[in-house]
Protein backbone atom coordinates (compact mmCIF):
# COMPACT_ATOMS: atom_id res chain seq x y z
CA UNK A 1 0.00 0.00 0.00
CA UNK A 2 3.33 2.13 0.59
CA UNK A 3 6.57 3.27 -0.91
CA UNK A 4 8.78 5.91 -0.59
CA UNK A 5 7.86 8.77 -2.45
CA UNK A 6 10.14 11.96 -3.41
CA UNK A 7 13.28 12.82 0.02
CA UNK A 8 11.14 12.72 2.96
CA UNK A 9 7.72 12.01 1.43
CA UNK A 10 5.80 8.59 1.31
CA UNK A 11 3.72 7.29 -1.42
CA UNK A 12 0.00 5.72 -0.26
CA UNK A 13 -1.94 4.10 -2.72
CA UNK A 14 -4.33 6.61 -4.35
CA UNK A 15 -7.70 7.10 -2.96
CA UNK A 16 -10.39 9.51 -4.09
CA UNK A 17 -11.59 10.43 -0.32
CA UNK A 18 -8.72 11.11 1.25
CA UNK A 19 -7.06 13.06 -1.49
CA UNK A 20 -9.99 15.55 -0.82
CA UNK A 21 -9.45 15.23 2.71
CA UNK A 22 -5.82 15.85 2.52
CA UNK A 23 -6.71 18.98 0.05
CA UNK A 24 -9.23 20.83 2.52
CA UNK A 25 -7.13 20.03 5.75
CA UNK A 26 -3.96 21.86 3.73
CA UNK A 27 -5.81 24.64 4.54
CA UNK A 28 -8.08 23.99 7.45
CA UNK A 29 -6.77 25.02 11.01
CA UNK A 30 -5.79 21.34 11.84
CA UNK A 31 -3.00 21.05 8.62
CA UNK A 32 -0.48 21.45 11.58
CA UNK A 33 -1.72 17.84 12.99
CA UNK A 34 -1.83 15.94 9.42
CA UNK A 35 1.35 15.43 7.24
CA UNK A 36 1.76 17.58 4.55
CA UNK A 37 -0.02 16.80 1.33
CA UNK A 38 1.36 17.06 -1.92
CA UNK A 39 -0.94 15.71 -4.74
CA UNK A 40 -0.88 13.07 -6.53
CA UNK A 41 1.76 10.88 -8.50
CA UNK A 42 1.71 8.13 -10.93
CA UNK A 43 4.26 5.70 -10.92
CA UNK A 44 4.43 2.31 -12.25
CA UNK A 45 1.07 2.88 -13.70
CA UNK A 46 -0.43 2.61 -10.34
CA UNK A 47 -1.76 6.60 -8.19
CA UNK A 48 -0.70 7.23 -5.31
CA UNK A 49 -1.08 10.39 -3.09
CA UNK A 50 2.53 11.79 -1.99
CA UNK A 51 2.68 13.07 1.61
CA UNK A 52 4.71 14.16 4.69
CA UNK A 53 7.01 11.16 5.95
CA UNK A 54 5.91 11.66 9.36
CA UNK A 55 8.92 9.81 10.43
CA UNK A 56 11.25 11.66 8.81
CA UNK A 57 12.55 14.09 11.68
CA UNK A 58 12.83 11.16 14.02
CA UNK A 59 16.07 9.00 15.09
CA UNK A 60 14.46 5.38 15.52
CA UNK A 61 11.46 6.29 16.16
CA UNK A 62 8.93 3.95 18.66
CA UNK A 63 5.32 4.16 16.81
CA UNK A 64 1.93 3.80 17.63
CA UNK A 65 -1.39 3.64 16.25
CA UNK A 66 -4.53 4.62 17.12
CA UNK A 67 -7.61 4.03 15.34
CA UNK A 68 -10.73 6.79 16.62
CA UNK A 69 -14.03 7.07 17.37
CA UNK A 70 -16.94 4.41 18.25
CA UNK A 71 -17.87 3.05 14.69
CA UNK A 72 -15.04 1.95 12.19
CA UNK A 73 -17.62 1.63 9.03
CA UNK A 74 -19.90 4.22 7.33
CA UNK A 75 -23.43 4.29 7.54
CA UNK A 76 -23.31 3.90 3.79
CA UNK A 77 -21.22 0.70 4.57
CA UNK A 78 -24.55 -0.26 6.74
CA UNK A 79 -27.09 0.49 3.74
CA UNK A 80 -25.31 -1.52 1.16
CA UNK A 81 -24.56 -4.41 3.39
CA UNK A 82 -28.57 -4.39 4.15
CA UNK A 83 -29.18 -3.61 0.16
CA UNK A 84 -26.77 -6.05 -1.23
CA UNK A 85 -25.47 -8.44 1.06
CA UNK A 86 -22.14 -9.43 0.44
CA UNK A 87 -20.86 -12.44 2.52
CA UNK A 88 -17.33 -12.32 3.88
CA UNK A 89 -15.17 -15.25 4.00
CA UNK A 90 -12.45 -13.37 4.72
CA UNK A 91 -13.43 -11.91 7.85
CA UNK A 92 -15.19 -15.04 8.75
CA UNK A 93 -11.39 -16.57 8.65
CA UNK A 94 -10.25 -13.41 10.75
CA UNK A 95 -13.02 -13.89 12.78
CA UNK A 96 -12.88 -17.62 13.91
CA UNK A 97 -8.86 -17.22 14.25
CA UNK A 98 -9.64 -15.24 17.41
CA UNK A 99 -12.73 -16.49 18.60
CA UNK A 100 -14.29 -19.62 17.34
CA UNK A 101 -17.02 -19.65 19.08
CA UNK A 102 -17.65 -15.97 17.49
CA UNK A 103 -19.72 -16.57 14.79
CA UNK A 104 -23.23 -17.78 14.95
CA UNK A 105 -24.84 -21.08 13.94
CA UNK A 106 -25.55 -19.37 10.33
CA UNK A 107 -22.43 -17.66 9.83
CA UNK A 108 -20.42 -20.87 10.87
CA UNK A 109 -22.61 -22.76 7.92
CA UNK A 110 -22.03 -20.29 5.81
CA UNK A 111 -18.71 -19.98 6.48
CA UNK A 112 -18.76 -15.87 6.00
CA UNK A 113 -20.23 -12.85 8.00
CA UNK A 114 -21.42 -9.45 6.64
CA UNK A 115 -19.05 -6.58 7.10
CA UNK A 116 -20.79 -4.57 9.51
CA UNK A 117 -21.09 -7.76 11.96
CA UNK A 118 -17.23 -7.96 11.55
CA UNK A 119 -16.55 -4.37 12.04
CA UNK A 120 -19.24 -4.60 14.97
CA UNK A 121 -17.58 -7.65 16.42
CA UNK A 122 -13.86 -6.26 16.69
CA UNK A 123 -15.52 -2.70 18.21
CA UNK A 124 -17.07 -4.84 21.48
CA UNK A 125 -13.94 -6.86 21.79
CA UNK A 126 -11.36 -4.15 21.93
CA UNK A 127 -12.06 -0.66 23.34
CA UNK A 128 -13.62 1.06 20.37
CA UNK A 129 -17.01 0.54 21.97
CA UNK A 130 -16.29 1.66 25.58
CA UNK A 131 -13.71 3.88 25.06
CA UNK A 132 -13.99 5.47 21.60
CA UNK A 133 -10.69 4.35 20.84
CA UNK A 134 -8.11 1.55 20.06
CA UNK A 135 -4.82 0.47 20.42
CA UNK A 136 -3.72 -0.98 16.61
CA UNK A 137 -0.06 -1.50 16.50
CA UNK A 138 2.79 -0.48 18.31
CA UNK A 139 6.33 -0.84 17.03
CA UNK A 140 9.66 -0.01 19.33
CA UNK A 141 12.25 1.81 18.75
CA UNK A 142 13.93 -1.86 19.57
CA UNK A 143 12.02 -3.21 16.77
CA UNK A 144 10.01 -5.53 18.54
CA UNK A 145 6.24 -4.94 16.79
CA UNK A 146 3.38 -5.48 18.27
CA UNK A 147 -0.02 -5.67 16.20
CA UNK A 148 -2.02 -8.27 19.00
CA UNK A 149 -4.38 -6.02 20.61
CA UNK A 150 -7.56 -7.09 19.13
CA UNK A 151 -8.79 -8.25 22.40
CA UNK A 152 -7.41 -4.67 24.24
CA UNK A 153 -10.29 -3.48 25.94
CA UNK A 154 -10.14 -2.46 29.49
CA UNK A 155 -8.75 0.64 30.66
CA UNK A 156 -5.83 -1.34 32.43
CA UNK A 157 -5.22 -2.71 29.55
CA UNK A 158 -4.78 0.08 27.12
CA UNK A 159 -3.03 2.29 30.48
CA UNK A 160 -0.39 -1.17 30.26
CA UNK A 161 0.11 -1.15 26.61
CA UNK A 162 0.62 2.85 26.17
CA UNK A 163 3.24 2.62 29.56
CA UNK A 164 5.23 -0.20 27.49
CA UNK A 165 5.37 1.95 24.41
CA UNK A 166 6.62 4.87 26.29
CA UNK A 167 8.72 2.66 28.06
CA UNK A 168 7.42 3.90 31.81
CA UNK A 169 9.24 7.25 30.92
CA UNK A 170 6.28 10.05 31.92
CA UNK A 171 8.46 12.94 30.19
CA UNK A 172 7.09 11.40 26.93
CA UNK A 173 3.43 11.11 28.36
CA UNK A 174 3.24 14.49 29.34
CA UNK A 175 4.94 15.83 25.76
CA UNK A 176 2.06 13.92 24.42
CA UNK A 177 -0.57 15.06 26.57
CA UNK A 178 0.29 18.81 25.65
CA UNK A 179 -0.05 17.89 21.51
CA UNK A 180 -3.60 15.47 22.38
CA UNK A 181 -4.66 18.79 23.87
CA UNK A 182 -3.57 21.15 21.55
CA UNK A 183 -4.85 18.35 18.96
CA UNK A 184 -8.42 18.69 21.21
CA UNK A 185 -8.79 22.88 20.38
CA UNK A 186 -8.08 22.58 17.31
CA UNK A 187 -10.79 20.33 16.49
CA UNK A 188 -13.43 21.57 18.38
CA UNK A 189 -12.82 24.55 16.26
CA UNK A 190 -12.23 23.15 13.21
CA UNK A 191 -14.18 23.68 10.06
CA UNK A 192 -13.34 20.65 8.29
CA UNK A 193 -13.56 18.65 11.34
CA UNK A 194 -17.25 19.95 12.29
CA UNK A 195 -18.65 19.02 8.14
CA UNK A 196 -16.90 15.63 8.15
CA UNK A 197 -17.67 12.19 9.31
CA UNK A 198 -14.35 10.95 10.77
CA UNK A 199 -13.95 7.02 10.11
CA UNK A 200 -11.35 4.65 10.61
CA UNK A 201 -9.26 7.51 10.99
CA UNK A 202 -5.77 6.81 13.36
CA UNK A 203 -3.65 9.11 15.90
CA UNK A 204 -0.03 8.43 15.07
CA UNK A 205 2.08 9.04 18.35
CA UNK A 206 5.95 8.94 16.96
CA UNK A 207 8.56 9.49 20.02
CA UNK A 208 12.51 9.02 19.69
CA UNK A 209 14.89 8.51 22.49
CA UNK A 210 16.25 12.21 22.01
CA UNK A 211 12.47 12.79 23.72
CA UNK A 212 10.63 13.97 20.32
CA UNK A 213 6.85 13.13 20.64
CA UNK A 214 4.28 14.54 18.32
CA UNK A 215 0.98 13.06 17.21
CA UNK A 216 -0.37 13.62 13.98
CA UNK A 217 -4.35 12.23 12.72
CA UNK A 218 -3.56 10.11 9.25
CA UNK A 219 -6.04 7.76 7.46
CA UNK A 220 -8.51 9.94 5.73
CA UNK A 221 -9.97 6.51 3.77
CA UNK A 222 -13.08 6.64 5.37
CA UNK A 223 -13.85 10.92 6.51
CA UNK A 224 -16.70 11.79 4.36
CA UNK A 225 -18.32 15.09 4.07
CA UNK A 226 -21.70 15.53 5.41
CA UNK A 227 -24.67 16.71 3.40
CA UNK A 228 -25.66 20.20 2.84
CA UNK A 229 -25.40 22.30 6.07
CA UNK A 230 -25.60 18.90 8.38
CA UNK A 231 -22.16 18.98 11.85
CA UNK A 232 -21.34 16.90 13.97
CA UNK A 233 -20.83 17.14 17.91
CA UNK A 234 -18.01 13.96 17.86
CA UNK A 235 -18.91 13.39 21.53
CA UNK A 236 -22.60 12.31 21.55
CA UNK A 237 -23.67 8.80 21.09
CA UNK A 238 -24.10 7.36 17.69
CA UNK A 239 -27.60 6.09 16.56
CA UNK A 240 -28.30 5.26 13.10
CA UNK A 241 -29.04 8.49 10.86
CA UNK A 242 -27.24 10.71 13.17
CA UNK A 243 -23.60 10.21 11.38
CA UNK A 244 -21.67 10.42 15.26
CA UNK A 245 -18.31 8.92 15.00
CA UNK A 246 -17.63 9.62 18.94
CA UNK A 247 -14.12 10.65 17.78
CA UNK A 248 -13.75 13.97 20.52
CA UNK A 249 -15.55 11.25 22.85
CA UNK A 250 -12.66 8.61 22.67
CA UNK A 251 -9.48 11.50 22.68
CA UNK A 252 -11.27 12.69 25.75
CA UNK A 253 -11.29 9.39 27.40
CA UNK A 254 -7.29 8.94 25.83
CA UNK A 255 -6.54 12.05 27.21
CA UNK A 256 -8.43 11.31 30.65
CA UNK A 257 -5.80 7.64 30.59
CA UNK A 258 -2.61 9.77 30.05
CA UNK A 259 -3.59 12.38 32.57
CA UNK A 260 -4.15 9.28 35.01
CA UNK A 261 -0.45 7.97 34.01
CA UNK A 262 1.32 10.48 34.85
CA UNK A 263 -0.11 11.30 38.14
CA UNK A 264 0.82 7.75 39.18
C1 LIG B 1 -9.96 -4.52 8.44
O1 LIG B 1 -10.20 -5.36 9.55
C2 LIG B 1 -9.81 -3.07 8.90
O2 LIG B 1 -10.94 -2.68 9.65
C3 LIG B 1 -9.67 -2.15 7.68
O3 LIG B 1 -9.56 -0.81 8.12
C4 LIG B 1 -10.88 -2.29 6.77
O4 LIG B 1 -10.64 -1.50 5.62
C5 LIG B 1 -11.04 -3.71 6.32
O5 LIG B 1 -12.23 -3.81 5.54
C6 LIG B 1 -11.14 -4.69 7.48
O6 LIG B 1 -11.15 -6.00 6.97
P1 LIG B 1 -8.98 -5.93 10.45
O7 LIG B 1 -8.25 -4.75 10.99
O8 LIG B 1 -9.68 -6.69 11.54
O9 LIG B 1 -8.14 -6.79 9.58
P2 LIG B 1 -8.10 -0.08 8.13
O10 LIG B 1 -7.54 -0.19 6.75
O11 LIG B 1 -8.39 1.34 8.49
O12 LIG B 1 -7.31 -0.80 9.14
P3 LIG B 1 -11.57 -0.33 5.09
O13 LIG B 1 -11.60 -0.57 3.63
O14 LIG B 1 -12.92 -0.44 5.74
O15 LIG B 1 -10.85 0.92 5.49
P4 LIG B 1 -12.19 -4.33 4.02
O16 LIG B 1 -13.61 -4.26 3.53
O17 LIG B 1 -11.27 -3.36 3.27
O18 LIG B 1 -11.65 -5.73 4.08
P1 LIG C 1 -4.38 2.12 5.63
O1 LIG C 1 -5.43 3.00 5.09
O2 LIG C 1 -3.84 1.15 4.66
O3 LIG C 1 -4.80 1.49 6.95
P2 LIG C 1 -2.89 4.16 7.06
O4 LIG C 1 -2.99 5.51 6.46
O5 LIG C 1 -3.71 3.88 8.27
O6 LIG C 1 -3.12 3.05 5.95
O7 LIG C 1 -1.37 3.90 7.43
C1 LIG C 1 -0.91 2.65 7.88
C2 LIG C 1 0.40 2.84 8.64
O8 LIG C 1 1.38 3.47 7.82
C3 LIG C 1 0.27 3.73 9.87
O9 LIG C 1 -0.08 3.02 11.03
C4 LIG C 1 1.66 4.33 9.99
O10 LIG C 1 2.49 3.45 10.70
C5 LIG C 1 2.13 4.41 8.55
N1 LIG C 1 1.90 5.78 8.00
C6 LIG C 1 0.77 6.25 7.45
N2 LIG C 1 0.90 7.52 7.03
C7 LIG C 1 2.17 7.87 7.34
C8 LIG C 1 2.94 9.08 7.14
N3 LIG C 1 2.42 10.16 6.55
N4 LIG C 1 4.22 9.09 7.56
C9 LIG C 1 4.76 8.01 8.14
N5 LIG C 1 4.10 6.85 8.36
C10 LIG C 1 2.81 6.78 7.95
MN1 LIG D 1 -7.49 2.53 6.63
Amino acid sequence: NFKAGDYGKILKKYCECEQQCLETLMKDRLQPFVPGYYGVVEKEGECYNQMEDLLADFDSPSIMDCKMGVRTYLEEELVKAREKPKQRRDMYEKMIEVDPNAPTAEEHAQRAVLKPRYMQWRETLSSTATLGFRIEGIKRADGTCNTNFKKTKEKEQVTQAIGDFVDGNKNLLKKYLVRLKDLRTSLEKSEFFRSHEVVGSSLLFVHDKTELAKVWMIDFGKTVTLPGKQTLNHRVPWVEGNREDGYLWGLDNLIDIITDMVKE
